[in-house]
């Protein structure tokens, strides 16, 4: 019945205008060099929202110049960093001035719910702005010892010219998490938004520049990723590169890297996550962490939850109760009260999805909820369950990136995390059990960035965020994420009088 609601409801108003279209270059927001826009499409509907000035590599290099501008000769690298800590700590309270409409094109663009993106995205992303405003004015050096007649100090300096690429799951979050710390150390951004989302960051750009950030120093550029994309890849002016998309491109953008100048990349790519329940589980509390680790933004995240592993003994409740949480999850408008998921993306992943939901019931998994899309238009998907899911099916191997669960048997903790671990990525997992020693085992054996203990899909700004294997490299958030933006230089003195 939720689902069906989907069909029948007339889109809401989103309450909100569409201001900014074109690409922000140099501190002012511009056509594309070619004068082509393209279209950012309502997922709700399938209409076009607004058309937006399409970036290609002609706009890359006049985005890269004026950064390389800002970085070389301006103002940003050079200021206190006390007065970079102020403007970060203006933006943040700047966000929070325009929350409503901030919230409101995210969910617009993206199909996001307003209760996601009003009570949850848009505050962290103040919260994380604010984090990095800390960072800003304390980044030491240090004086190391040497074995000789020297003073040796190691600066910590910006590392100039930072290319950043972001997905459509989080366009805002994803902002925050590589505009912040590349603004923090003092460095000038060129950021390629998802072609899906390329309202919200255009947003947030422009009140950065109220908050008094110098020209130059971010810019932001709308676009395709072979096209814009790789020209910011490929571009001998950029110094380092952070990505977040599929592990297919996050490999076309290394190899682009090392093909140019070297410049040092960081990944953060795709994942097929294990959330494990043990024997001595709460149930339904499990139930509703895993149904949440999965569906949680129409099941379109990175670290999503993606293999439910259920032990044997709790299986046949476990099924039963996740399957009734499915059926209840409320499809709808994204801008309606109570609705806990909205559209998938895009066409491309409403298909890719459905095509995955097929081969579930092709390789012999027993769909016990959904499997169908959600109404007539607009790209919304049933809340689905597959129970009985081996291993080796591709619904329990690769991303599907919706809201799909697959739920597998298992009946040791050495099985699982056997095969936990039998997987290329390595993002994530959850481990849900009252057993302290069974609870420390997962944690140390399992070989992801993130292990959630009795809990899941937590992001506070100080903890590190990052992937193992073909889920990526390197660290974003806390401390470990201005490593990405600093060059180490030591500097060696000798010291030549004997008194010292
Ligand atoms: O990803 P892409 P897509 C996964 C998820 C999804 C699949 C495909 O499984 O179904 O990827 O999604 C830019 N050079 N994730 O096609 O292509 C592109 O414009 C440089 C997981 O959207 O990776 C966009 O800005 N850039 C993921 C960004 O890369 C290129 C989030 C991501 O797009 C490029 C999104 C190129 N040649 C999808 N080609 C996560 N880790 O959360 C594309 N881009």
């Amino acid at each position: 019945a939720a689902a069906a609601a989907a069909a029948t409801e007339e889109p809401i108003q989103p309450p909100v205008d569409v201001k900014y279209t074109k690409l922000l270059i140099n501190g002012n927001f511009v056509d594309a060099a070619s004068g082509r826009t393209f279209a950012t499409v309502d997922p709700r509907t399938g209409d076009v929202i607004a058309h937006v000035a399409e970036g290609d590599a002609e706009d890359i290099n006049r985005a890269v110049a004026a950064a390389r501008r800002a970085f070389d000769e301006g103002p940003w690298p050079r200021m206190t960093a006390y007065e970079r800590c102020r403007v970060l700590l203006r933006f943040a309270d700047l966000i929070e001035q325009h929350a409503e409409e901030i919230a409101a094109l995210e969910t617009w663009d993206g199909g996001k719910t307003l209760e996601q993106t009003r009570g949850m995205e848009v505050p962290m992303v103040a919260r994380y702005m604010r984090y990095y405003a800390g960072w800003a004015d304390k980044i030491h050096g240090l004086v190391v010892p040497a074995d000789g007649p020297h003073h040796v100090q190691v600066l910590h300096e910006p590392i100039g010219v930072a290319g950043q690429i972001i997905p459509w799951n989080f366009p805002l979050l994803m902002f925050a998490w590589k505009v912040g710390p590349a603004l923090a150390c003092g460095n000038a951004v060129v950021l390629k938004t998802a072609e899906q989302t390329p309202l919200s960051a255009l947003f947030v750009a422009s009140l950065l520049h109220e908050a008094g950030l110098p020209e130059g120093v971010l810019n932001v550029v709308s676009g395709f990723g072979p096209t814009a994309g790789a020209a910011l890849c490929s571009h001998m002016g950029v110094d380092k590169l952070a990505f977040t998309g599929s592990t297919g491109t996050g490999k076309i953008v290394l190899e682009l890297a090392a093909r140019s100048n070297l410049k040092p990349v960081t990944l953060e790519l795709g994942g097929k996550s294990p959330f494990i329940v043990m024997d001595d589980a709460d149930v339904d509390q499990a139930v509703e962490l895993a149904h949440r680790a999965l569906f949680f933004n129409q099941g379109q995240c990175c670290c999503a939850g993606s293999r439910t592993f259920v032990h044997e003994r709790v299986y046949d409740e476990f099924v039963e109760k996740s399957k009734a949480r499915a059926l209840n999850r409320v499809v709808g408008d994204p801008f309606r009260r109570g609705v806990e998921q909205g559209p998938q993306i895009d066409g491309e992943q409403f298909k890719k999805i459905l095509r995955y939901v097929q081969s579930g019931v092709d390789s012999g998994a027993t769909l016990v909820a959904g499997g169908d899309r959600a109404g007539s238009r607009g790209f919304y998907i049933q809340p689905t369950v597959f129970a009985d899911v081996k291993d080796e099916m591709k619904i329990a191997q690769e991303e599907i990136f919706g809201p799909v669960q697959t739920i597998l048997k298992f009946s040791t903790v050495e099985e699982v995390v056997r095969r936990a671990n039998d997987s290329p990525y390595g993002l994530a997992a959850g481990v849900f059990t009252q057993r302290l020693d069974a609870a420390n085992t997962m944690a140390r054996a399992l070989r992801v960035g993130t292990v959630w203990v009795n809990t899941y899909d937590v992001f506070d700004a100080a903890v590190p965020f990052g992937g193992y294997k073909m889920s990526g490299v390197g660290r974003e958030k806390g401390v470990y994420s201005l490593r990405n933006y600093l060059q180490t230089k030591a500097v060696v003195t000798p010291i030549k009088d004997a008194a010292w």
